[in-house]
């Protein structure tokens, strides 16, 4: 019985391949297969020097030892010393070293606090990572590692890498009592109560993974903030994260809550321009530095969506900012204000609160101050425009806030790649200063000279084994890093590394999955919120489909407020005749998207309500286009599913079969947005379907009928 069992076992192991569980993230090292490739790195490996004189160094070290492991089947072996023999080479550069390798000399100029130099002989048997930090070293290290997982030639490297932007980081929306606020992937990883005493292997695994990719700051609290995480007890569990995060490069920051100094210190009043609240934040400040040295700063979400603020007070925000800005200066940490604000009373169209409020104040913040802005001007919708604040505040660096957990893009059951959106973003130009001013330079300072410079994006990470619920969400937490260490990789560079690391090397599994990640982004789009549609999704848990609510208290919240729809036609007329909206982008923008004539077509009922009848690009007119994009959206979804089940032989069982049943979900979900929105829409357009579509088999009432009282995140 039991010698049939392992028998099974066995088969089952050879049939699908070993098991995983997606813990491992891109970091897996599977074993090279036997042949040339397995036996240069072999060699490689063999020894290494790389001495360890502090607990970075220990980390590179530590990851060269289980990389190779994993890599080769046999662990990479310490040499103390530089010799001859030993082929790889891993430290702080010394013109000393570097004579000692036999490899051309090279140029360290310019490699800053965190790039590095991977150099190599020609015959690929001799490798020297080098840096001018420790950090530059670990950095270096995972990129070394990288092109041994995706099979790169080894032979004459000479790269040099150092990151655009200075600040990469995460922004968790978590909660102390672990809900995570937009989380699909379980329970916040911080497990309050447990610390400081447990140090979870999870927390240096996430570090790992993190320091892989170049992210180098995490703030760890939800900016839905809650002052308790600044009480003594708290700060002494965020100083036990700090500490375990901090040879992986990556400094903690928290979320502020304005009101803290009187939920938290007693006083009546947050008012920023009070003495006694700014002597509060600044003692905050020194007892925080006391445990924390290295402490990144505050994130703060101010007077948007109840959360209090300088405005309480008949203040500005750069009021606010700065009386935090000046408590963390004497320490060097940073305000990271954020521009997602508008307010119930504000009757103006919610697209245009921020700039309204924060271009006023542009030259107004302290240097140690940046704004945090969302790609978009409404809320990391599956497709939005650039926020206009990117082309409008050239003295003050604008942080890019993306969003990695997919509220709005499928939550965690749709396969979606999020570069594609992240590059239209960082790609779109501004026209600040004439053509080629694209947000990318924005935010990385060039355009404006700015030395503080940065991308945070919202996490994706959870309790859940695989860390954020669907595999290919992995994804995306990856290219974050990537891109914000370099924004001009593109998609499908990002896409194969992360592909290669996470699944396999072969060609045939590559090449389809990698183009249906390419893809994702705009059938998503097509089958939830085709031609510029946004905002038509589920009350408070934002899941599934709900154009017809109209009954929110405010009127921003409400569907009917962002999509218009009447008999006439559909969509929000943002030009001259409207909200004027588009007038906060400059005038070479407006250009591109003012007549609907000639409106590039994602962003058209963005910025115009257009007649039912009439004639898009495509011929068809706007409701037939409606009806072919909510289609041929969904009928994509299928083609993903086919594409995914002929790549089988080459993933794991257990990953190939979630991702199965998750694309199973995916295409339900299509449907459901597709004839939820039709059946709603064609009331306004007082046409139908047509009989050649396949015809919903539920009722509009039905769609309206759903209810999700336990959906996540919420
Ligand atoms: C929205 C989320 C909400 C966040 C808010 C924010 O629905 O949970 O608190 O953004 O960014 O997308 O502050």
């Amino acid at each position: 019985m039991r010698k049939c069992l392992l028998l099974l076992l066995l088969v089952t192991i050879t049939l699908y391949g070993h098991t995983e569980n997606g813990y491992d993230l891109w970091l897996r090292y599977p074993r090279i297969p036997a042949g040339p490739y397995n036996n240069q790195v072999q060699q490689l490996t063999a020894s290494f020097y790389l001495p360890v004189t502090s607990p970075t160094l220990q980390a590179a070290r530590d990851e060269v030892q289980i990389g190779s492991r994993g890599l080769t089947g046999k662990m990479a072996k310490p040499a103390s010393k530089p010799h001859a023999h030993v082929p790889l080479l891993i430290a702080v550069y010394s013109p000393e070293m570097e004579k000692l390798t036999g490899i051309p000399p090279a140029d360290t100029t310019g490699l800053g606090e965190e790039g590095y130099l991977i150099y190599s002989n020609s015959a690929g048997t001799r490798l020297r990572i080098t840096a001018r930090t420790d950090k530059g070293v670990l950095y270096g290290t995972f990129h070394f590692l990288r092109l041994l997982q995706t099979r790169q030639s080894l032979e004459n490297l000479r790269i040099h890498s150092q990151p655009r932007l200075r600040l990469r980081l995460l922004n968790h929306w978590d909660n102390l009592d672990r809900t995570v606020e937009r989380g699909y992937a379980g329970f916040s990883i911080w497990n309050w109560h447990t610390l400081p005493s447990l140090i979870d292997q999870r927390y240096i695994d996430y570090a790992r993974a993190c320091a892989s990719v170049g992210i180098n700051g995490s703030v760890l609290t939800n900016v839905n903030a809650n002052a308790t995480i600044l009480t003594p007890a708290y700060l002494l569990k965020v100083k036990a994260l700090a500490d375990v995060f901090r040879p992986f490069g990556i400094k903690v920051y928290l979320t502020a809550r304005f009101s803290a100094p009187i939920e938290s210190g007693g006083l009546k009043t947050a008012d920023p321009l009070h003495e006694e609240v700014r002597q509060w934040w600044k003692n905050k400040a020194k007892e925080i530095y006391a445990l924390i040295p290295d402490f990144g700063g505050f994130l703060v979400k101010a007077n948007s969506e109840g959360q209090p603020g300088p405005q309480d007070y008949q203040r500005t925000h750069a009021d606010g900012a700065n009386m935090l800005g000046e408590a963390l200066a004497p320490h060097g940490g940073i305000v990271i204000w954020r521009a997602f604000v508008y307010a119930a009373e504000n009757p103006v169209d919610r697209h245009m609160q921020a700039y309204n409020d924060f271009v006023p104040l542009d030259g107004k913040f302290l240097p140690n101050v940046m704004v945090q802005v969302k790609n978009g001007a409404i809320d990391f919708m599956p497709r939005e425009p650039f926020h206009p604040l990117f082309g409008a505040m050239p003295k003050t660096p604008l942080m890019m806030e993306f969003q990695l957990t997919q509220e709005y893009l499928g939550q965690s059951t749709h396969l979606v790649y999020l570069a594609p959106l992240f590059k239209e973003t960082l790609e779109s130009d501004t026209w600040a200063k004439g053509k080629g001013s694209i947000v990318a330079k924005v935010i990385d300072g060039s355009l404006h000279s700015h030395s503080l410079n940065g991308m945070a994006a919202v996490a994706n990470t959870g309790n859940d084994i695989n860390w954020c619920g669907h595999p290919f969400a992995q994804a995306n937490w990856y290219a974050l890093g990537r891109l914000a260490w370099d924004h001009s990789l593109t998609s499908e560079q990002i896409a194969d590394e992360w592909l290669r690391m996470t699944f396999s090397n072969e060609k045939k599994f590559i090449n389809p999955v990698k183009k249906i990640m390419l893809e994702s982004r705009d059938i998503l789009v097509d089958y939830m919120n085709p031609l510029g549609l946004h905002h038509i999704m589920g009350t408070g848990h934002h899941y599934g489909p709900a154009p017809w609510v109209n009954d929110q208290r405010r009127p921003e919240w409400n569907p009917v407020y962002y999509h218009r729809a009447d008999s006439n036609g559909l969509g929000f007329n943002r030009t001259a005749t409207g909200s004027k909206a588009l007038a906060q982008y400059s005038p070479e923008v407006r250009a591109l998207w003012e007549d609907p004539a000639d409106c590039d077509e994602k962003y058209l009922l963005w910025f115009h309500h257009i007649p039912w009848q009439q004639q898009l690009s495509s011929g068809r007119n706007l409701w037939d286009e409606l009806v072919y994009r909510y289609y041929t959206g969904t009928a994509r979804v299928k083609t993903i599913q086919e594409t995914w089940n002929t790549v089988r032989p080459w993933v794991d069982r257990e990953r190939h079969e979630q991702v199965r049943q998750l694309l199973n979900i995916q295409y339900e979900e299509a449907v459901w947005w597709r004839n939820a929105c039709l059946l709603y829409f064609s009331g306004f357009s007082g046409r139908p379907i047509p009989g050649n579509f396949e015809q919903p088999d539920k009722t509009l009432d039905y769609y309206k009928s759903l209810r999700f009282p336990y959906a996540p995140g919420n």
